[in-house]
């Protein structure tokens, strides 16, 4: 007997919701839902292959536990047990820090991962967190942070109603968008061209993004914070900038003509690769355009000025007053979102409260650079990280110098991974906690209904019971919480409860909840949910600013439309001035590097990654259906590159960078410019020890091991993963 049920998408930060198809409790097929609110029937490739993954053989079914130097399978009682016997002991003899937290990308694809880990970390006390965010999006987090006293409050392009969308560094055709949330990203961008809007893309590469778009700049790597520096520049000497009510709400507009003045286009154009005049040209139309939004992504974040960058994306769009406006780019509010608060002064950012202890790299937003995890498990000392947990990361192929990973993983007292692959990171746990395949999960998108190009509120529940040895994650994390705490045994329940009675205490005395003056046992139990985390939904629903519960969400499988995206200032600013802190210190700080920049001698050939739309980081190349064809590991070089190098399309290569040197594969195309190499990331499944027998066939080769982890964005410790020197010779 087949049946159908609804799943919200978690292989990216598009949320497609898909109709499975059932028999016999396996997926057999997936489908675009049509009457998805806001996906509205749009699927990838990866959606389609959602069985392929959720049944994949690689799978692990129940847990692992080391024993006389092995993995072997236990019950789930002898794997708590491990913990529970391992972590309070080193905690107790050596403090609590040496026990490291390492939280990969699929915790925000996942209710687990937003709801357990603040409370891990809490239980154990450790400031030693790593997350992906310090390969990814910290930049972002930083400049917001600094802008809006706010590191979450990241505003999203207005994609289905700007005139003008300038896109750097991101290739949204392929990824299928990040930090903007927009379920058939491709089907956007031809409707914004279809309504007489203009797309210009800056990317090193000619992308399918770029092959949609009006205009295709093509500049250096890293220097998109130079470019946008002299787009400023120009919309502030040319009197262009027309911030409109913005300036009210900002201060520090009338100091960045002074702070951005040796940033001319003249002055940037031979760093940038490109003209003057092209760069006059894009301000121009910046400001001309009825309404715009730039947006800026992986390309312009993951290198050397990532925060500058991140931080001038938002700066243009407050110069040309089109922050906070429709059409413009808007602070999205999800239905999850902490009760707002009056307008006027808040906390604000702090950056670098702590350091890390070896490297002395600044925090930013609790979190430690991953490009630095390695050197805290290395280097002895009082603090060392001894026990590792880590959680759906697989840092031993997405952050640099993977073997030095690799080696320092080898040598930890004791590492748990909450994964359902034993892979290139998790072969080196003691313990390891397999969550079950998608299909046996609920899911609310907690992250990316936060940067959503439409404000909307969607719920699958598992679309198969959990049988036999399954555990579902929120218990494997409520249980891991407890373990590490010394009470193992305790009920997961309490977890979420406990939770819920400190949530409702503090609603019922905050005059802006609207839970405010009501008795929290009453309300405790006047929420509703099968299980804990559904329980803790309900209440953020209720909590939240749409007046929505649970069985709203239940009632309406297809989800709720909750409009497009609306103005929020100055709702949102919890900077201390109460204000848009335009040019905040650190920022100004960082200015005279980027002039230094100036007048650095360009690298003859830097390397820059991309995505491809059948495959996602490190874990989907064991799916037959999604490998193959163009998605290889293999080395874009330009032409040019190639005849001056001596390479032929099919031949091998050495690359070598800092870091180190890998062969591969050579493909001449000109959809890389010149001077520039493009390697996929995520490769390199060839370590003993694995269970990934479909991509260890196919394994490649793993580009971050060519870094060796001391390029960073230096104000949000992001790793430089784009845009650094390499240098390539032909192999017979
Ligand atoms: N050179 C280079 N390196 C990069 C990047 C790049 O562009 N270039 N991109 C960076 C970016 S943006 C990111 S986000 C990082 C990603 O790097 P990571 O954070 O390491 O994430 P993934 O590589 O996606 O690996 C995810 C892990 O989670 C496991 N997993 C999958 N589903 C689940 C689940 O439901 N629950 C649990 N508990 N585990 C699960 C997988 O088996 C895998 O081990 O890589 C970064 N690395
Ligand atoms: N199919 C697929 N989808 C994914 C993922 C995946 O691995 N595969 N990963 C997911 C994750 S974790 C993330 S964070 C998102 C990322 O989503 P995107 O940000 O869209 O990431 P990419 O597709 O890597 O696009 C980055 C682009 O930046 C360009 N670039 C490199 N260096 C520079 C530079 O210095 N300046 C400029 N202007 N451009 C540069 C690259 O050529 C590349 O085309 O994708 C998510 N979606
Ligand atoms: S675009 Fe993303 S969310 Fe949508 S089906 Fe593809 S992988 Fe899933
Ligand atoms: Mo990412």
């Amino acid at each position: 007997m087949s049946r159908t049920a609804l799943r919200i998408c978690p292989l990216c930060e598009a949320t497609c919701g898909l109709t499975l198809t059932l028999a016999d409790g396996a997926v057999t097929g997936a489908r675009g839902d049509r009457e998805d609110v806001f996906s509205r029937g749009f699927i990838c490739p990866k959606g389609a292959a959602f069985g392929a993954l959720d049944s994949d053989p690689d799978r692990l079914r129940g847990p692992l536990v080391r024993r006389a130097g092995r993995l072997r399978e236990a019950t789930w009682e002898e794997a708590f047990d491990a913990i529970t016997a391992a972590v309070p002991a080193l905690v107790r003899e050596y403090g609590a820090q040496s026990v490291g937290v390492v939280l990969g990308n699929p915790n925000v694809h996942t209710m687990a991962g937003a709801l357990y880990p603040p409370l891990l970390l809490k239980a154990l006390g450790t400031r030693n967190l790593f997350t992906a965010s310090t390969l990814d999006q910290m930049p972002k987090h930083v400049s917001s942070g600094l802008l809006f006293g706010d590191p979450f409050a990241i505003p999203v392009p207005d994609l289905d109603r700007t005139d003008f969308l300038l896109l750097l560094g991101a290739n949204p055709v392929e990824s299928n968008g990040s930090l903007c949330t927009a379920p058939d990203f491709p089907g956007r961008l031809k409707a914004l061209r279809a309504r007489g809007g203009t797309l210009v893309v800056v990317d090193p590469r000619r992308t399918r993004t770029a092959a949609l778009a009006d205009r295709h700049l093509a500049p250096r790597p890293g220097s998109d914070a130079l470019l946008l520096a002299a787009l400023a520049h120009t919309l502030i000497e040319e009197k262009l900038a027309a911030p409109g009510a913005l300036e009210e709400l900002s201060q520090g507009i009338g100091e960045l003509g002074a702070a951005l003045g040796s940033f001319t286009p003249e002055a940037v154009s031979p760093a940038c690769d490109l003209t003057a005049a092209e760069i006059r040209t894009l301000a121009r139309e910046l400001a001309a355009a009825p309404t715009a939004a730039v947006y800026g992504r992986i390309g312009s974040c993951t290198v050397e000025y990532g925060t500058l960058a991140s931080w001038l994306v938002d700066v243009l769009n407050i110069l040309t007053g089109n922050l906070d406006r429709p059409g413009g780019a808007l602070f999205p509010l999800s239905a999850t979102a902490p009760p707002g608060r009056p307008a006027g002064p808040g906390k604000g950012f702090a950056l670098g409260r702590w350091s890390s202890r070896v490297g002395g790299h600044p925090e930013a937003k609790g979190e430690l650079p991953m490009a630095a995890l390695a050197e805290e498990i290395e280097t002895p000392g009082e603090g060392r990280i001894r026990a590792l947990l880590a959680v759906a990361a697989n840092p031993v192929l997405s952050a640099p110098d993977g073997d030095r990973l690799d080696r320092a993983l080898a040598g930890l007292d004791f590492m748990v991974s909450v994964d359902p692959y034993l892979n290139e990171t998790s072969r080196h746990a003691h313990v390891v906690l397999p969550p079950p395949p998608p299909s046996r999960s609920a899911h609310f998108d907690f992250a990316f209904n936060g940067f959503a190009v439409r404000n909307q509120a969607r719920y699958s529940p598992a679309a198969v019971p959990l049988e036999g040895e399954g555990m579902d994650e929120c218990e494997i994390h409520a249980r891991l919480i407890l373990a590490v705490s010394g009470l193992h045994g305790a009920p997961p329940e309490a977890v979420d409860e406990r939770v819920i009675a400190d949530t409702l205490a503090r609603a019922v005395t905050d005059p802006h909840s609207p839970l405010h003056g009501g008795d929290p046992q009453e309300l405790a139990r006047l929420l509703n949910g099968t299980t804990g985390p559904e329980r803790r939904l309900d209440l953020m629903l209720r909590t939240g600013p749409y007046d929505l519960t649970l069985d709203d969400l239940r009632q309406a499988p297809h989800g709720i439309d909750l409009g497009p995206l609306r103005p929020r200032l100055p709702g949102v600013l919890k900077t201390r001035s109460g204000r848009i802190e335009l040019l905040p210190d650190p920022i100004a700080a960082e200015l005279p590097r980027l002039r230094a920049a100036l007048a650095e001698r360009p690298a003859a050939l830097v390397l820059v990654g991309r995505r491809h739309l059948r495959s996602n980081n490190s874990w989907l190349h064991n799916v037959p259906a999604l490998t193959g064809g163009s998605n290889r590991c293999t080395l874009h070089v330009h032409p040019h590159d190639a005849e001056r190098l001596g390479l032929v399309d099919g031949g091998q290569a050495r690359i070598t960078a800092e870091g180190g040197s890998l062969e591969v594969p050579v493909e001449v195309t000109d959809a890389v410019r010149s001077g520039v190499v493009s390697l996929p990331h995520g490769w390199g499944h060839d370590r003993a020890g694995s269970r990934l027998s479909v991509a260890a066939a196919v394994p490649g080769a793993n580009v971050n091991q060519l870094l060796d982890g001391t390029r960073m964005d230096r104000l949000s410790g992001t790793a430089v993963l784009n845009g650094f020197p390499v240098e390539l010779t032909p192999l017979p």
